[in-house]
């Protein structure tokens, strides 16, 4: 059995889930008939404190009809420069909203207002205006770390002071929250769309919501459509989505604690580099540079140890904790990491 740690993608769905998927009651979601999905929709909302939700197949489908909702063509969209939003989405903000990013470049991928205030322009002879100001919560590639509220009111104060709108991607919010130790409806409480993931930490098989008032979700599902996500009998995937959703944010507080546990192991092995008091959540970004071997080879050894680990750009590699890897799947997971790292130095003399 290989202990897949590449992402919280990877998950299989619970018995629950499949009981639930097979005994769902569905309908045409198309015509707005799919109990299930209605159901999952409703939940969300409430959960997350928004008038209202849509269930999308993706993340990416989510983060871009958000884009299209709150901007028009021509604009400019303010992200870290390593969201997942511009590095991830296939350039989707300009190909779907005719939108370019303003890239911020931040050492731990949470965004601040004084930052934020100098990149926004308005209409000139010369410049695209600010349409919209994305933020991750956690941030994927920083290492799965977390907007302190403070710093999220303080962008969306400031941001709807200026007449401008707030998009979380909350890929992995319940994360955050789980970190706060407070409820997701607060941490999403000041901005105005949030999309997060139902089939990433939360450990459904397919799904995302995207949240907000209800004239941003209604036309919202006009965009679903034209991106080809008007599901049908989709209540099959919602049944998964709504064991993720009431079950599964009590679990991700062991997922951050196997995710400690690695960091702080790991950061004794000598070759690796990382900060283990920056691990705040469920991934753990390190960097293998000491060892003398590329990330590429160091994760082709890990998987002949039964271990996956993928390198991610900017040459550090990634691992991220999820249900289906257990604290005894974790520490076979170390032991690989450790003689990985132990063979390479020997190999160096
Ligand atoms: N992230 C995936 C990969 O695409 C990198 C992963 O393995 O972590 N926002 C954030 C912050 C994400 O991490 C992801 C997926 C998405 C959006 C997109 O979700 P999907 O894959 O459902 O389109």
């Amino acid at each position: 059995m290989m202990i897949d740690l590449r992402s919280d993608t990877v998950t299989r769905p619970t018995a629950a889930m499949r009981k639930a998927m097979a005994e769902a009651e569905v309908g045409d979601d198309v015509y707005g008939e799919d109990p299930t999905v209605n159901r999952l929709e409703e939940r969300a909302a409430a959960i997350v404190g928004k008038e209202a939700a849509l269930f999308v197949p993706t993340g990416t489908m989510g983060n871009t009809i958000a884009v299209k909702v709150h901007t028009s063509h021509g604009q400019e969209v303010i992200c870290d420069a390593r969201g997942h939003i511009l590095d991830y989405e296939l350039a989707m903000m300009g190909w779907f909203s005719g939108c370019i990013a303003r890239p911020i470049r931040t050492d731990d991928g949470i965004l601040r207002w004084d930052q934020i205030r100098p990149e926004i322009r308005p209409l000139g002879p010369h410049w695209a205006p600010t349409g919209l100001i994305e933020i991750e919560n956690t941030h994927n590639m920083a290492g799965g770390t977390v907007y302190p509220m403070k710093t999220i009111r303080e962008i969306a104060d400031g941001a709807h002071q200026l007449g401008l709108k707030v998009h979380m991607d909350g890929a992995r919010v319940f994360n955050a929250a789980d970190a706060l130790g407070i409820p997701v409806r607060e941490i999403v409480a000041p901005v105005d769309t949030v999309m997060f993931c139902l089939s990433k930490a939360l450990g459904a098989p397919v799904g995302s919501m995207l949240a907000g008032t209800r004239e941003a979700i209604d036309r919202g599902r006009l965009y679903r459509k034209r991106l080809g996500g008007g599901m049908r009998q989709a209540g099959v995937l919602a049944a998964a989505g709504l064991i993720a959703l009431e079950d599964h944010p009590q679990l991700l507080k062991r997922d951050h604690a196997n995710a400690k546990f690695l960091a702080e192991a790991m950061a004794k092995i000598p070759g690796i580099a990382l900060d283990p008091k920056k691990v705040q959540t469920n991934i753990v970004i390190f960097d293998v540079s000491g060892t003398g071997i590329s990330t590429t080879e160091f994760s082709a050894r890990l998987q002949a140890q039964g271990v996956l680990i993928n390198p991610v750009r900017g040459g550090g590699m990634r691992l991220v904790t999820h249900y289906d890897a257990d604290r005894a799947a974790c520490e076979r997971a170390l032991e690989a990491i450790e003689q990985v790292a132990a063979g390479a130095r020997v190999a160096a003399g």
